[in-house]
């Protein structure tokens, strides 16, 4: 009998008798040395391999082959999924995954990102815009390098995007102690920066010894190419361990395929989908992210055409089938189109397919107003599928939609829309061609949102000399790029207008990262995509804020030499949320680029000159005052090899409005402005009125 114990980090230790390595590595518990002998860990071995083959290398180095050899397989084909590594080195990771990297990347390559949480957006929209199948794992310091990654950890988990982080970490032998950027807890000493990881990962782990690396990166392979799991995945590089030793067996780095399966929904659940969408008279279905990483976008127009189904798309959802569809609507909820909302109002079932039904897609539960309305969702995550408490088919979207198809057919359904879908439709094309064709007047023009200060409009435009509105822009931008180009945005006004106003026929030609809106994604997001789409044309459209606050990255993008477009729109603030206090009864604070009194930044705009940062750092740039300078400059990008920033001055308050919908973001129930009192009124009002769950 050999002698099981587990150590103060709760390693196995087995003392007497000569045993396996790998099968230790699989007990969770005390066993003894038979039963082990029952349980061998087969993992990827072929019958006969010699167990005993290893190789010495370190933990950093195994990492780095591992993942080099990492491939994912849908629909029969099979794809590299990781690139290469996005890398800020600093303490232990530089001397550690540096030295593996340095000395032997195999076919991975090396970049070089500015701010740790840049270079994971550019990781996050290279592997969206890579249907989630190819991945850049990112590595950072410890200490404030790895804090500056949580962020965009949440942001791929919310999105359910797969992005593997290695943050490095403490010593685990704490002899070097506290390390420089090391956290201290006086509570306890095992607490690190990395903690912080945990609340926004899908996976975490800390590698203590370098065995444990192993079950680390085949539990991020499990969630990183799981469709309905997948998010951000940490695994926290101990400093010293990083570049320790061990004998990893040779199997561990064989080639591994992971599939990306399309489970079918289960015949009960189908059926209960199938029983509620034949009685419905208006159905409406709601195409989610889970449809473009399906690749459902053609199933899903093919059966919306069969049974007479329009369709609305959330922020994730749109181009996963093309804009020109007869029964696409567009965006839905609250930064919907007319279309999509008017028809969501009398909709009696909604078919949510790959939807997170977010309160933006919803309209905070308040966007569908038939009191006999029933809910139905196919989604390939149960924890989504049960949102909005619809009957529900767990499985993939397309397999999904295709056997519902089949029963719809056999029970002869088609709807019962007459002429509702094509005048909606029409309302809103003519809708969009006054946007498109809005026009500063002068001082007697009056911008699309009324609330403001002002002062705001004429300043702006004796400032800055703009006479640009956004609509106008869009529709432009439009109008003039590439029908295959890709286009990018985050937060900010722009996805509002954008999900209303952008059309495109590309699958996957709109690239918005919504679910989290995280202010500073747009910049790194375009390299990212430029990098899944090297030979196409891509666009970023972006707030002067959220430029300002993340654009790193630009220095990446020359460095590696790509041609992207960045659109800057500068407005001289924080549009949407100067929209959203004053269209609550409060006043302009804190929200415009305005001088500070010393009190209150209530002074006159700021003026800044975009093109000039943009010139900085080395590119082609434009600042353009009128949609005919914006029409030249971008033709003239288009001949461009270097990439362009565009310094777009566009008139304050000239971003689209709401169509038909309601947002709940809360409100002061007690205030002594009548203006506050009033709105509050209009939010008890929608409270009231929008679905409880
Ligand atoms: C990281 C982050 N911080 C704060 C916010 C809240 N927020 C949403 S939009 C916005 C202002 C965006 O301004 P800008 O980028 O200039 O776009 P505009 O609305 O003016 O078009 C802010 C502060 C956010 N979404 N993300
Ligand atoms: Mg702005």
């Amino acid at each position: 009998m050999h002698a099981i114990r587990h150590n103060a980090r709760n390693n196995i230790i087995m003392t007497g008798g000569r045993f396996q390595k790998s099968w230790i590595l699989c007990c969770q518990q005390k066993v003894s040395s038979k039963e082990l002998s029952r349980f061998p860990c087969r993992g990827n071995r072929q019958k006969g391999e010699n167990m005993e083959k290893t190789v010495k290398m370190t933990v950093a180095q195994a990492i780095v082959k591992f993942l080099d050899n990492q491939y994912v397989s849908m629909d029969g084909v099979e794809t590299k999924f990781v690139e290469g590594f996005f890398t800020i080195f600093g303490h232990g990771i530089a001397v550690g995954l540096g030295e593996a990297l340095d000395s032997d990347p195999g076919q991975l390559r090396v970049m070089q990102g500015r701010n740790e949480q840049g270079m994971c957006h550019a990781a996050i929209a290279f592997a969206k815009q890579n249907n989630r199948r190819r991945i850049i794992p990112c590595a950072s310091s410890v200490g404030p390098g790895a804090a500056n990654m949580v962020v965009a950890c949440a942001t791929a988990t919310v999105n359910n995007i797969p992005l593997l982080v290695f943050p490095a970490d403490s010593f685990a032998s704490r002899q070097p102690d506290p390390v420089l950027q090391q956290l201290e807890q006086s509570s306890s000493l095992a607490v690190t920066t990395n903690d912080a990881f945990r609340p926004v990962c899908k996976y975490w782990d800390r590698i203590t010894r370098p065995e444990m690396i192993m079950t680390a990166l085949i539990n991020a392979m499990r969630v990183l190419t799981d469709p309905a799991e997948t998010g951000a995945c940490c695994i926290g590089l101990c400093q010293d361990v990083e570049g320790e030793s061990y004998d990893f067996p040779e199997y561990f780095f064989k080639k591994r395929v992971h599939r990306i399966t399309r489970p079918a929904a289960v015949e009960e659940e189908l059926e209960d989908v199938a029983e509620i969408l034949a009685g419905a008279e208006k159905p409406l279905l709601i195409v989610g992210g889970g449809v473009r990483y399906s690749e459902a976008g053609e199933t899903v127009e093919k059966f919306c055409e069969e049974f007479g189904i329009p369709f609305g798309e959330s922020q994730a959802g749109k181009s996963a089938c093309k804009s020109s569809h007869p029964y696409c609507l567009g965006g839905i909820g609250v930064t919907g189109t007319y279309a999509s909302n008017i028809i969501a109002k009398d909709a009696d079932v909604v078919l949510a397919v790959g939807s997170r039904m977010s309160d933006f897609t919803t309209s905070s539960k308040h966007l569908f107003r038939n009191p006999e309305v029933k809910f139905v969702s196919i989604n390939n995550c149960r924890f989504h599928a049960y949102k909005m408490d619809a009957v529900k088919a767990v499985g993939d979207a397309k397999v999904t939609i295709e056997a519902l198809a089949e029963k719809l057919r056999a029970r002869n359904y088609k709807s019962a829309y007459k002429n509702e879908i094509v005048e909606a439709k029409k309302v809103w094309d003519e809708e969009m061609a006054r946007l498109a064709g809005i026009e500063y007047t002068g001082d007697d023009f009056e911008p699309i949102i009324k609330a403001r200060d002002p002062r705001t409009v004429p300043e702006f435009v004796k400032l800055t000399n703009g006479k640009i509105t956004q609509t106008a822009a869009l529709a432009a931008i439009r109008r003039v790029i590439d029908e295959e180009a890709t286009i990018i945005t985050a937060g900010g006004s722009l996805p509002s207008c954008m999900q209303r106003m952008w059309t495109t026929d590309k699958r996957g030609g709109y690239h918005a990262e919504y679910g989290y809106s995280c202010m500073g994604y747009e910049v790194a997001a375009t390299l990212g995509v430029k990098f899944a789409e090297p030979d196409n044309e891509v666009y970023c459209v972006v707030g002067d804020s959220s430029f300002q606050m993340l654009h790193s990255e630009i220095m990446t993008i020359m460095q590696e030499q790509k041609k992207v477009n960045i659109l800057i729109f500068d407005n001289c603030g924080f549009g949407c949320i100067n929209n959203l206090e004053m269209n609550h009864g409060i006043g302009s604070l804190a929200t415009e680029f305005r001088y500070t009194d010393g009190k209150k930044p209530t002074g006159d705009l700021i003026p800044v000159d975009y093109a000039k940062i943009g010139e900085g750092y080395g590119l082609k740039t434009y600042t353009c005052r009128t949609i005919a300078e914006l029409e030249a400059a971008l033709e003239d990008a288009k001949k461009q090899d270097i990439a362009c920033l565009f310094d777009l001055k566009v008139i304050p308050k000239t971003m689209t409005d709401g169509y038909e919908s309601w947002w709940d973001v809360g409100i002061a129930m007690t205030s002594t402005k009548e203006s506050v009192r009033k709105a509050a009124e209009g939010v008890l009002e929608g409270r009231r009125e929008a679905r409880k769950y």
